[in-house]
């Protein structure tokens, strides 16, 4: 039988059988135990009166570390429109690394309520979308857009992910219909720092879960994806051809990506975050990004 764990902590999981949505305790085999055991992991195992025993975890497509969590297909990247403000350079390097790690994203950008002018969003609106991503503003506190959100989500294991205070465990709550805390529990155990990390899978869309999980203030692309490779994952990047294959869009001669930018392709924004990252400096950025 073919279950998803759906709740991971230290000492204890629980798993749920898709088709039915039923939600049972387990008993983990000793090599299961040995190797670990994680939300979003599937896993093979049979029912031992009320109780699923694990005896199998099939292999992961991705394990994302903080929190862990298996087999994530989409993120739901939250960044908020005021407090904190808006950061695109962060927004950019989340993007990277979750398609670094195969996970397809959607960006929402919450707490519009709180922006004078809703005018004020449209030029990131305008980046995103025309750079190739899913976008879309909303706000928690007023229920606008969290209905918009189940549309997004066509995988079957998602993650509210951003930074900290952007909403997203507000928004988690509004799309369930029900309080949640918080994803993640710190606490300070006598010696040192120990934290303890219980990782819910909640269900959402019928066979879809998403899982929330605590605020990145700092997410660095290069920490995850080797330099020379970051470029792949800035997706509008795929359309232009380089005269190297291997081009970093740096220092090469015959660089598309550039031919790109000068042309008003790719978005000003998105080049100067992908220098950022790549620590080099272009003076001749300035002068297209200013017309
Ligand atoms: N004005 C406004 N405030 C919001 C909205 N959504 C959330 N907030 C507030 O923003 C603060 C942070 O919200 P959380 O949901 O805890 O944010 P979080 O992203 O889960 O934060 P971490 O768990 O620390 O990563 C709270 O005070 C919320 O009430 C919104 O749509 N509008
Ligand atoms: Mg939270
Ligand atoms: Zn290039």
């Amino acid at each position: 039988m073919r279950a998803l764990v759906t709740y991971r902590s230290a000492n204890n999981s629980k798993v749920t059988i898709p088709e039915s949505g039923q939600v049972y305790n387990t008993i983990l085999r000793s090599k299961v135990k040995r190797d670990g055991l994680f939300a979003g992991d599937w896993v093979e195992g049979e029912l031992n009166q009320d109780k699923f025993v694990v005896e199998r975890v099939e292999e992961r497509k991705n394990l994302l570390k903080r929190p862990p969590v298996a087999n994530v297909d989409n993120a739901l990247i939250v960044m908020a429109a005021k407090s904190p403000d808006f950061d695109n350079y962060l927004l950019d390097n989340f993007l990277a690394v979750y398609a670094y790690f195969g996970i397809e994203p959607v960006i929402l950008i919450n707490k519009i309520d709180l922006l004078q002018d809703p005018k004020e969003l449209q030029k990131w609106i305008d980046l995103y979308t025309r750079a190739g991503y899913k976008i879309d503003a909303i706000s928690a506190h007023q229920d606008e857009g969290i209905e918009r959100i189940k549309g997004y989500i066509q995988g079957q294991i998602s993650i509210l992910a951003g930074p900290s205070g952007v909403g997203k465990s507000s928004i988690l709550s509004k799309l369930l219909g029900i309080e949640i805390k918080t994803g993640h529990v710190s606490q300070k155990l006598g010696r040192g720092r120990h934290t303890t990390t219980a990782v819910t899978l909640y269900p959402f869309n019928p066979g879809s879960f998403v899982a929330d999980t605590p605020g990145f203030s700092k997410v660095e692309a290069t920490y995850f994806i080797p330099a020379r490779e970051v470029g792949r994952y800035f997706r509008e990047f795929a359309n232009f051809t380089c005269k190297y294959p291997d081009c970093t869009h740096t220092n090469e001669p015959g660089c598309g990506v550039k031919e790109g930018v000068r042309a008003g392709a790719i978005g000003c924004e998105r080049f100067k975050s992908y220098l950022k990252i790549m620590g080099y400096y272009w003076e001749e950025l300035e002068r297209i990004c200013s017309k």
